[in-house]
């Protein structure tokens, strides 16, 4: 059995098994390169040889237990008929949806596939080239985190018009959730048929929901996707990464998670405790990447101790960084497994 897969089983490993979160990515000169042949980044996620590439380009510089599928949580909302565009130095802009009137006017749920077949395609060559030991993680957004950016029309600091239409109209918002919920449902399913062996739900506005809310915005949606997926895939591993939720972490301890990804925000140890024991991801805080040497290795190794007799997967608790140094991530492997 793979090593993250084991874990993901509730076993432990020696070491655990590591990988990052954006290990494709800006921060490799070989991605940029990748980047701009093939036009811009959105391009690049609909080309399944190039976005194929990207997704191997850190497993040939490095030893990771994992390789995630190159593409974006953005896609969606495009399939469902948004106008979606990347502007550089600005990040993502979308046409909004802000209505019960503007939910009936996008795209069946049934059509995604029209625009989503290449990623498909790219997990289809992932599946054939990785290495024997090496996993394939599928990936897409929560619902709640795919909303804010329908409504908001781009990446926002408070989601307040998120979180007004949830005060405001709670029926009509749900719509939305339960319409991303359905359509990721078939994304997903489509990713794990193609070959995906772990599914991976980013959650990266949790944080902003307020406390009673979370239940049922963030966590009930992302395990009626996974028990959805785990009907028709029973061999199928999930991840949920409920990001910056702090205390409502213990909300996370339901048995659709086979692991919960964790911030930096708490320690693994009180995680650990909360979540009883489940296999748990994380967490080391990026910066670290860019700063690299002893304060690295020391930070790395607290981690690793931490967790060393629980079910765990070594990441850093949030993506890595335009602005970290490669050769950082030898010495954090080393620090690890050392
Ligand atoms: O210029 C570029 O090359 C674009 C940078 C980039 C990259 C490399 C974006 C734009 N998306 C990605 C790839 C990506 N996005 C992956 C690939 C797999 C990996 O290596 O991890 C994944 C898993 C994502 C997921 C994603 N996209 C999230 C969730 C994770 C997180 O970082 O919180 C979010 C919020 C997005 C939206 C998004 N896509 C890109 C940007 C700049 C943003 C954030 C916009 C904002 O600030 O709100």
């Amino acid at each position: 059995m793979k090593k993250i897969v084991n874990n993901l089983s509730g076993n432990i490993t020696n070491t655990p098994p590591i990988w990052l979160m954006r290990q494709a990515g800006r921060y490799l000169p070989e991605y940029r390169e990748t980047r701009a042949k093939a036009g811009s980044f959105l391009e690049l996620c609909y080309n399944p040889e190039l976005a194929a590439e990207v997704t191997l380009q850190p497993l040939r510089r490095y030893n990771f237990d994992a390789a995630i599928l190159f593409a974006d949580i953005l896609l969606i909302p495009q399939a469902l008929g948004l106008d979606l565009s990347f502007v550089a130095g600005e990040g993502p802009k979308l046409s909004t949806v802000r209505t019960a009137h503007e939910i009936e006017q996008l795209k069946p749920v049934d059509d995604i596939h029209d625009t989503l077949s290449p990623i498909y395609e790219t997990v289809k060559i992932l599946a054939k080239e990785l290495p024997d030991e090496t996993a394939l993680i599928g990936f897409a957004g929560s619902p709640w985190t795919v909303a804010t950016y329908m409504i908001e029309g781009q990446g926002s600091k408070d989601h307040a018009r998120a979180r007004r239409w949830l005060y405001e109209d709670f029926s009509g918002f749900m719509s939305l959730i339960t319409m991303i919920e359905e359509a990721t449902i078939e994304y997903l399913s489509m990713q794990i048929q193609a070959g995906a062996e772990i599914v991976k739900l980013f959650d990266s506005w949790a944080g902003a929901l307020p406390y009673d809310y979370i239940n049922i915005v963030s966590i009930e949606p992302m395990q009626r996707i996974f028990a959805e997926l785990k009907k028709r895939h029973p061999h199928i591993k999930t991840i949920a990464f409920p990001r910056g939720i702090g205390a409502a972490y213990e909300l996370a301890n339901v048995p659709e998670f086979d692991c919960v990804a964790i911030d930096a925000s708490v320690s693994m140890e009180w995680a650990s405790t909360v979540l009883g024991g489940k296999c748990l991801q994380g967490n080391l805080d990026p910066m670290t990447m860019i700063v690299g040497g002893d304060v690295l290795k020391r930070e790395a190794r607290k981690i690793v101790d931490q967790m060393k007799d629980k079910p765990f997967i070594f990441n850093l608790g949030h993506g890595i960084t335009p602005e970290a140094n490669p050769d950082h991530v030898h010495d954090l492997l080393e620090a690890v497994r050392g």
